[in-house]
């Protein structure tokens, strides 16, 4: 794994259904993230924040709200993403609600091409994040990057990369998902989206679900991780918007971060939907720099 991080604040709610992830930047900042990958021997630069247009807070137009802020936002990450990983450095995106995946796993595809690696994509949710304008009752584009990102999306955000599809869902797994609308539930089917839910977790356990979202992780692979803080119960992550109880544990959570760092393999990071108006004296993002630390490779166990 790169020692060598760099911090990019994205300060928007431009996707999401609550006003507040714009502020997460600054809450995980706050929480002493830098200061937390530094003590582990991290090479840490803080980029700042990105700039974008401010949030409109308008009804959907044709099935998506704030569609063209949505490709501002977007496209200025990608290119910082894109600067990150072209200078050897692993990025770290500081959400920013979760339609900001777009841009990032945009830069991060194309450079898997551009240096011949095969990509991985852990996303850890409550959600698929696979909507589209004809299924989604809100046309917040934060529940769409998955499908935008697999091609089915809106022009502007499916043509935002250097190829399309950006992806093909064959690299994608998800993990913790236990909130899918109907018909998107038809569509993550139909493309064969590889998905271990809640259910799945509860039956078999993490460690054998990280095992198999793991498996053919090779020194060839760069490992993007796209960390939805929903992702987390929502009785230790509070700050939230969309909370979705029956989430997983402290522990297993640990043990999902444990497991990645274990690999050796993550090149690329996002952290999306921390909202700090929802949150309780900051725990949420105190917790989210707990699991960044066991990320890199910080153990809770007694381990040589
Ligand atoms: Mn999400």
């Amino acid at each position: 794994m790169s020692k060598a991080v760099s911090l990019i604040g994205v300060p928007t709610d431009i996707g999401a259904g609550h006003r507040g992830a714009s502020m997460g930047p600054e809450a995980l900042r706050v929480a002493g993230l830098g200061e937390a990958l530094k003590a582990r021997g991290v090479d840490v630069l803080d980029r700042g924040n990105l700039a974008g247009p401010y949030n409109p807070w308008l009804p959907p137009t044709e099935g998506y709200r704030h569609l063209n802020e949505v490709v501002a936002w977007n496209v200025a990450l990608r290119d910082a993403v894109a600067a990150e990983l072209e200078g050897g450095r692993l990025p770290i995106v500081l959400g920013g609600d979760h339609c900001l995946a777009i841009g990032s796993i945009t830069a991060v595809a194309a450079h898997t091409r551009k240096t011949g690696r095969k990509l991985r994509i852990i996303w850890l949710d409550a959600h698929a994040d696979f909507n589209t304008s004809a299924i989604t009752p809100t046309g917040n584009v934060h529940g769409m990057p998955v499908s935008c990102l697999c091609g089915i999306g809106p022009a502007p955000l499916v043509e935002i990369g250097d190829r399309k599809p950006v992806i093909d869902p064959s690299v994608v797994r998800q993990i913790g998902i236990r909130s899918v609308d109907e018909g998107e539930r038809r569509l993550v089917h139909d493309v064969g989206l590889d998905i271990y839910d809640m259910r799945y977790i509860d039956e078999v356990g993490m460690r054998r679900v990280m095992e198999e979202a793991l498996e053919g992780v090779d020194a060839d692979t760069h490992l993007h991780v796209s960390f939805d803080v929903d992702f987390l119960d929502p009785s230790i992550a509070p700050g939230v918007g969309t909370t979705v109880k029956g989430g997983p544990t402290y522990r297993e959570a640990q043990l999902v971060m444990e497991m990645i760092a274990d690999t050796g393999r993550m090149a690329s990071l996002d952290i999306v939907e921390l909202n700090p108006a929802f949150d309780k004296r900051n725990q949420t993002a105190r917790l989210a720099v707990d699991l960044v630390e066991s990320l890199f490779g910080k153990s809770t166990l007694m381990r040589a």
